[in-house]
C-alpha cells in the first residue's frame, strides 16, 4: 500500500515538472530598415516585418523578420531579394504547419520561385538572393537561413552568431586556412555557396526552437553591415538603446561612415516587458498579394 502510494506521489510529481511553463508575460518589439550605402546606384536587399493583426494568427505564428541580400545583373538581385521577402512573409503565415516546419517551407518554396522566375527571363537568368528569417512565436525563436546575411542574438550583455555563413571564406575559417579576421578581407570574401534562386532545390538550415527571454535583442543584418560593423559595436549599440529603430539607423550610419560600399539591412527585434513595445500590429499579407509577384 504504503510503496503504491509512494509511487504514484512520485509519478504525480514527475507530471507536475514536465508541465510546459505558462509563457512568460512579454512583448515584441521589431524594426526593420534597409539603406542602399554610399556606394551602389541601387538597393538590392529587402527587408520585411510582419505582426499580424488578426489576433488568432498572432498567436499561432507570432511576429515575422526577414532579411535578403540580393544578387544579379541590371537589378535582378533587387528583383530576387523582394521575391524572398514577399513569398517567405506570405506563405509562412499561410502553410498550416508548426511554426518551425512553415518557415523551411516557405524558403524553400521562395527559392523555387526565384529560380523559375530566373529560367523564363534572360534578364534575370542566374539572380538569386540570401534569406534570413526570424519569427518569435509562443514565447520560442525559430530561425531559417540561406547564404551569408546574419542572424545575431544579444542575452545578458552578450552577443552570439546564431547563424553560419554559407560562404567560401568561412568554409576556410573552419578548416583553419585563414582566421575570422582576415576572413573580414579576404578577396573572396563575397562568394557564397549556397543562395534562393541559383539551383532547383536548395538546403535551408534552420536553428532548433529555443525558448526567448525578457530582454533579449535579435539582429538580422545583410553583410552590408556585419563587413564593416564588429560584433562588440553591434553589442554595445543593442545593449544602450531601448529604442530598436533607434538602434538600427545607429548601425546603419556607423557601416556608412565607414564607406558604405555595399547595401545594408537591419531587423532588429527586442523582447520588452508587457505593455512597453512600441511597434503597431501590420496586418498580414493577403494570398492576392501573392499572386501579384
Ligand atoms: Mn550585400
Amino acid at each position: 500500500m504504503f510503496g503504491k502510494k509512494r509511487a504514484s506521489d512520485s509519478a504525480a510529481r514527475e507530471t507536475r515538472q514536465l508541465e510546459v511553463p505558462p509563457p512568460a508575460a512579454f512583448e515584441i518589439d521589431a524594426s526593420v530598415q534597409t539603406d542602399k550605402g554610399c556606394v551602389r546606384e541601387i538597393n538590392e536587399d529587402s527587408g520585411r516585418m510582419v505582426r499580424p493583426a488578426d489576433p488568432r494568427l498572432l498567436a499561432e505564428k507570432g511576429t515575422l523578420v526577414v532579411v535578403a541580400d540580393g544578387m544579379g545583373g541590371h537589378s535582378a538581385g533587387e528583383v530576387a531579394s523582394q521575391m524572398a521577402a514577399d513569398i517567405v512573409s506570405r506563405l509562412y503565415y499561410e502553410t498550416r504547419a508548426e511554426p518551425g516546419a512553415a518557415l523551411k517551407r516557405s524558403v524553400e518554396e521562395a527559392n523555387r520561385r526565384i529560380h523559375e522566375a530566373a529560367a523564363e527571363d534572360e534578364a534575370k537568368h542566374g539572380m538569386g538572393t540570401t534569406c534570413t528569417a526570424l519569427a518569435l512565436c509562443q514565447g520560442r525563436a525559430h530561425a531559417a537561413h540561406v547564404g551569408d546575411s546574419r542572424l545575431y542574438m544579444l542575452r545578458a550583455g552578450q552577443l552570439y552568431q546564431l547563424s553560419e555563413d554559407h560562404s567560401a571564406v568561412n568554409e576556410m575559417v573552419k578548416l583553419g586556412i585563414i582566421t575570422k579576421e582576415q576572413a573580414r578581407t579576404h578577396e573572396d570574401k563575397n562568394v557564397i555557396l549556397r543562395a534562393l534562386g541559383t539551383t532547383p532545390e536548395v538546403e535551408v538550415s534552420v536553428i532548433e526552437p529555443f525558448p526567448v527571454r525578457e530582454g533579449d535583442r535579435y539582429l538580422l543584418c545583410s553583410d552590408g553591415l556585419h563587413d564593416l560593423v564588429l560584433e562588440n559595436e553591434i553589442a554595445s549599440i543593442l545593449s544602450e538603446s531601448t529604442d530598436i529603430h533607434a538602434a538600427g539607423e545607429r548601425l546603419i550610419a556607423l557601416a556608412k561612415e565607414r564607406g558604405g560600399h555595399d547595401n545594408i539591412t537591419v531587423g532588429i527585434i527586442a523582447i520588452m516587458p508587457e505593455g512597453t513595445a512600441a511597434a503597431e500590429a501590420q496586418d498580414a499579407p493577403t494570398t492576392r498579394e501573392v499572386e501579384a509577384i
